[in-house]
């Protein structure tokens, strides 16, 4: 400790640290969920970049019973020796300094320093608690940390005949506002990872509740593909794989259609999940539009007909996951995860291009099922133009007109507002005269709801529900709509507390998310929660929102002079108890609604309003009280 330069070092490592536990929301993305999760992303990470270098092939994540969680595969171990400037081993190094992970190793590519890519050191600083026991060499290497800082040097605890590493730490309860880990949560990332590296052995098991999930695919995207669409009546069953490499680009994609009219294309890039999509999925996109249009020339599919088949209408129906692994990964966008490597691009379009056209001589069903659904979607475009350009004459999508049974806010500032769209016209009624009208709208719903998961959009634009609510939001809709535009920072969804009033949630929520995703995205649409309850005593009156509330307070008030009155319908409320319960900001109850996972929220909503009945019957049973929350 008294040599000066290893001081000097010392102090280096404590300021990185500190820095974190400083920001650590800067590092991780947050404190909630989400943050305390990443720490675990951010070992797996590792664990796979060993199993892409081809040394390592099972993971092991488990909740452990005392809050910690644990890390484990079978790679080479992180390396032991004493590190040639750090002159510690190099275990630490990894451990205390930051982004020091990729610099012992040239591996071609990997996950870890992808997206959030901070290190191990990160999750280190900002764990109460974390140990690590790495097998090598024929020995167990162990050290211990607190909030970072080594408790004692590496040493060795004993003898093996394995390889590879073991991180278990316990997240600092001073830092993070959630502790415990999900299950659920982890278990849908680890699916996708194992997805994404076919073959390697991924388990999850929660000691607390003995849940237990063993993920492995040897079909890797194909299976994933097939995952998306479990729910969905396909075209063909087996998805179309392709993939190749190329100046040291490995690029692989999985293809199946279904009967319905969404496009599913999911974008990967170091298994980094590439939600802006980038250049991989625009070479995909561009060579699938020019394959598919080929053939149906070459096919004469057209005859005379003056349709020619645009990249979407080819997309209508199709599953897609995208994965590209290059070296090094250059991400742009707004939330980071749009791949931007323009060479990728060229590379991604003359693979797909050359093996699609094979494919497409080898299976002339398939291909003709394709083509056939890329030229009803083309005419069903042209049809859709039509219906908008009727509605456009209404000047639907323009500015200007608001549709008639509107009560507008008088407050311009759209970041200021809100709007409740109400089942019922007694409800709109109350609503109406309730509201605070400088900043709360109302939009009554009347007419026959749509679902949308089984319509196409010129359908959805005639619809006679829908329309006053494009109408009123002013930000347009599908590839149109434009969420600058929007005339309310809050769209209040307001429907009974029972069966009905969720199914009529769930459809709107479900048209939201088909049609003007970024509203989900960006997190403006609430459902409102009226109260199932008023219990009086005397003069004093209590709104409650659960059945365990109400009997909370009924314990809490004692049993006599207590009137129980049970609100079955948002209608069955005046004008004021509707401000008191549901619309004034100070008491209500609204539920965020957010995409947290939007392959998990496709999933969702395709088993919610799809065609197969089996599953939503499942997937209602188990999930019903959560269904609003779980997108
Ligand atoms: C750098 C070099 C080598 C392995 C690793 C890192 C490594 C890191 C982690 C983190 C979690 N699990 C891991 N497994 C391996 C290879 C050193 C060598 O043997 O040549």
């Amino acid at each position: 400790m008294t040599d000066p330069k290893y001081t000097a070092k010392n102090i280096k490592v404590l300021k990185g640290l500190e820095a974190v536990r400083k920001r650590p929301a800067m590092y991780i993305g947050g404190l909630t969920e989400r943050g305390l999760h990443h720490l675990v992303y951010e070992c797996v990470d590792n664990s796979i970049d060993e199993a892409l270098a081809g040394y390592c092939d099972k993971i092991k994540v488990i909740i452990q019973e005392d809050g910690y969680i644990s890390i484990e595969d079978n790679g080479r171990g992180i390396p032991v020796e004493i590190h040639k400037t750090e002159k510690v081993p190099a275990v630490q190094v990894v451990m205390t300094v930051l982004h020091a992970g990729g610099k012992f190793d040239n591996k071609s590519y990997k996950v870890a320093g992808g997206l959030h890519g901070v290190g191990v050191s990160v999750v280190n600083a900002l764990s109460e608690h974390l140990e690590v026991e790495i097998y090598r060499n024929g020995k167990v290497y162990y050290q211990s940390y607190r909030k970072g800082i080594p408790q004692q040097e590496l040493e060795v605890k004993g003898r093996t005949t394995r390889t590879g590493t073991k991180v278990t730490f316990k997240p600092d309860a001073s830092i993070f506002e959630v502790l415990d880990f999900s299950f659920d949560y982890l278990s849908t990332r680890l699916r996708e990872m194992a997805f994404l590296n076919k073959g390697v052995k991924i388990i999850l098991q929660d000691l607390k509740t003995d849940k237990k999930h063993n993920f492995q695919y040897e079909g890797g995207i194909n299976s994933f593909v097939e995952f998306l669409n479990e729910n969905k009546k396909i075209l063909f069953t087996e998805p179309i794989y392709i993939n190749g490499k190329k100046n040291g680009a490995d690029f692989e994609v999985s293809i199946q259609y279904n009967e319905g009219f969404q496009e599913v294309i999911y974008s990967f890039a170091n298994n980094i999940n590439t939600i802006e999509g980038g250049t991989h999925l625009s070479g995909f996109k561009s060579a699938l539009t020019r394959v598919v249009n080929t053939y149906i020339k070459n096919a004469n599919l057209l005859k005379n007909e003056k349709v020619t088949p645009a990249g979407s209408d080819i997309r209508e129906g199709i599953t897609a996951v995208v994965s590209v692994k290059l070296s090094e990964p250059q991400f742009e966008g707004q939330t980071k995860t749009k791949l931007q490597n323009s060479d990728i691009e060229g590379i991604v379009n003359s693979i797909v291009y050359e093996k699609l056209m094979e494919y497409f001589e080898e299976h002339p069903l398939e291909t003709k099922n394709i083509s056939m659904k890329a030229i009803l979607g083309a005419r069903s475009r042209e049809a859709a133009r039509k219906a908008r350009e009727l509605t456009r004459r209404k000047s639907v999508l323009e500015s200007g007109s608001l549709p008639g049974k509107l009560a507008d806010c008088s407050i311009q500032d759209p970041s200021q507002t809100e709007i409740f769209l109400v089942e019922g016209d007694s409800a709109g009624g109350s609503a109406k005269m309730g509201r605070d009208r400088t900043f709360q709208a109302i939009l009554p719903l009347w007419g026959k709801m749509l679902n949308t998961e089984k319509a196409r959009i010129d359908k959805v634009l005639n619809n006679e529900k829908i329309q006053p609510i494009i109408l009123a939001l002013g930000a347009g809709i599908g590839e149109e709509f434009d969420v600058s535009k929007l005339r309310y920072n809050k769209i209040v969804i307001m429907a009974d507390a029972d069966v009905d009033g969720q199914h009529i949630a769930t459809l709107l929520l479900t048209f939201f998310f088909r049609y003007m995703r970024p509203l989900v995205e960006y997190g403006h649409v609430y459902i409102a929660r009226p109260p199932l309850f008023l219990i009086k005593k005397g003069k004093s009156k209590r709104y409650v929102y659960s059945i365990d509330e109400r009997d909370e307070v009924l314990k809490e008030l004692g049993g006599k002079g207590l009137h129980v009155q049970r609100y079955k319908g948002l209608g069955e409320m005046n004008a004021d108890q509707l401000w008191e319960t549901t619309l004034d900001p100070e008491k209500r109850i609204l539920t965020s609604v957010k995409i947290e996972d939007s392959i998990e929220a496709d999933r969702i909503f395709t088993i919610l309003m799809g065609d197969e009945v089996e599953p939503r019957r499942e997937f209602i049973e188990q999930n019903a009280k959560y269904v609003e929350v779980s997108v």
